[in-house]
């Protein structure tokens, strides 16, 4: 059970690659660009999933086919170049129905992938540590689920591999159950995983360290940036989800005291709900910590849908509206008009590369602006009926001091900035003071 969709791909080896053709439609409400850029990020995902892309197809429809996903002539169109290219793998660009995926391997007779398995199977190849390999086996067995139904008549004639394993029709029954039985196991196990990282982050938020979260699109250069600000040696690689496994690394500043750098899983269009799902203890992190930085690489041409991406995985965690620095990298692959053009529009950002160095020193800059905005002093009385006032500040902030009185609970606490004003009605002092940085 423990490899519910797929690994076959680990196997292939360099010549023995799986030859696959990519299909997407193009609805009235897609651009051209938009869709070919999807295709190709496609290519880069079946490439380093380990199969080689031989021929892309896009159709123009208005919506997606309840059968086949595309139009039953494309099928055929389809079928005709899996004869003459020895294509063994067909991969879809957007997530297929369990009926769709079923019928186009029935007519095809060869494998029918989704995006989605896809980079299931990437994330499957690529987790390492224990808890990662949980969490992606979690997001496998969520997304085969619904989609064990024909699985058993189809299995002979497909040849195994990814997305053909499993049980014959009338074991299926009891297969749904084992499968469920296993989720909900891996379940409590990450559950369990996850406690420990919450006392750890606790435990962080006590001794005052700040965490900066290292967020952004896949292969945009998170690791990278990581290394350079740190010294570590996080994985660097030209290729998509590297890293699975958050790392953190600590930063000495001297007598500014430590801050804590984490590099995490990197997002993509489309991301698998299963996948957020599942790392959901890994994706935690990034909404607890201090500050988000937000790498985009500069060379993408359609920034905006990059930009949106992230921003849309991270409001599904509910990290939105963290405080961000949004930073370019990579800026030595830019000319200078490009470079003066981006500045121009995203006034904002920091521009970096993280591979030259370039930039580090605004960056970090930047990093010790925003941490010290952070911290908000806060002297409160807090009446003894509004004990969840109190949670929301063991919670969100620090509390250095905490003095039970005749008229409420004295306390002196750090929140951050943002969620101060929250505060006011409790403040014992006039307000506005409490925004200097008042030490006890
Ligand atoms: N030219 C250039 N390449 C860079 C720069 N930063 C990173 N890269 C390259 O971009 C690729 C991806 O870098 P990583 O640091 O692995 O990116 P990541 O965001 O951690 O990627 P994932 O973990 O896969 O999501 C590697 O080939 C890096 O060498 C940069 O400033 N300039
Ligand atoms: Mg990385």
């Amino acid at each position: 059970m423990s490899e519910p969709s797929s690994s076959k791909l680990n196997e292939v080896s360099p010549d023995a690659l799986e030859r696959a053709i990519l299909v997407s439609i193009k609805t009235p409400s897609q651009t051209q660009a938009e869709v070919e850029e999807s295709i190709e990020e496609l290519a880069r995902l079946s490439s380093t999933a380990g199969a080689m892309v031989v021929d892309k197809i896009i159709q123009p429809k208005s919506s997606p086919d309840p059968k086949f996903f595309i139009g039953k002539g494309k099928v055929e169109e389809i079928k005709a170049t899996i004869t003459s290219g020895g294509v063994n793998l067909v991969i879809f660009d957007e997530e297929l129905s369990a009926t769709q995926q079923h019928n186009l391997q029935k007519e095809l007779g060869i494998k029918v992938l989704d995006r989605t398995a896809l980079i299931l199977d990437i994330f499957a190849q690529h987790a390492h540590s224990h808890e990662g390999k949980l969490q992606v086996e979690m997001a496998q067995l969520t997304y085969l689920l619904p989609r064990l139904k024909g699985r058993g008549t189809e299995m002979s004639r497909l040849g195994g591999g990814i997305g053909t394993r499993g049980p014959g029709e009338t074991k299926l029954e009891v297969d749904r159950r084992r499968i469920r039985k296993r989720i909900k196991t891996l379940s409590d196990r990450l559950e369990q995983l996850g406690v420990n990282r919450s006392i750890q982050r606790k435990k962080r938020k006590k001794s005052r360290v700040p965490v900066v979260s290292i967020v952004g699109y896949t292969n945009a250069g998170k690791s990278t940036l990581l290394n350079t600000l740190t010294g570590a040696r996080a994985r660097v690689e030209d290729k998509l989800f590297s890293t699975l496994d958050s790392s953190v690394k600590r930063l000495n500043r001297g007598q500014k005291g430590t801050v804590l750098f984490s590099d995490t899983v990197g997002f993509i269009n489309k991301l698998p709900h299963q996948l957020i799902a599942s790392f959901k203890s890994t994706l935690e992190e990034i909404k607890e910590s201090d500050l988000l930085l937000h790498i985009v690489d500069a060379t993408n041409a359609d920034l905006g849908n990059y930009l949106r991406a992230v921003e849309e995985v991270l409001t599904e965690i509910g990290a939105i509206n963290k405080k961000t620095v949004l930073v370019f990298n990579k800026i030595d692959l830019l000319d200078r008009v490009a470079l003066a053009r981006l500045k121009e529009k995203y006034p904002e950002a920091v521009f970096i590369s993280a591979q030259e160095g370039t930039g580090i020193d605004n960056l970090t800059t930047m990093i010790e602006k925003v941490l010290e905005e952070e911290r908000v002093f806060l002297r409160l009385r807090i009446p003894f009926g509004e004990g969840d006032v109190l949670a929301t500040l063991h919670d969100k902030g620090y509390v250095v001091k905490e003095v039970y009185g005749p008229e409420g609970i004295d306390v002196l606490a750090e929140v951050p900035e943002p969620i101060a004003g929250s505060f006011q009605k409790y403040s014992t002092w006039p307000f506005s003071e409490t925004y200097s940085n008042l030490k006890m």
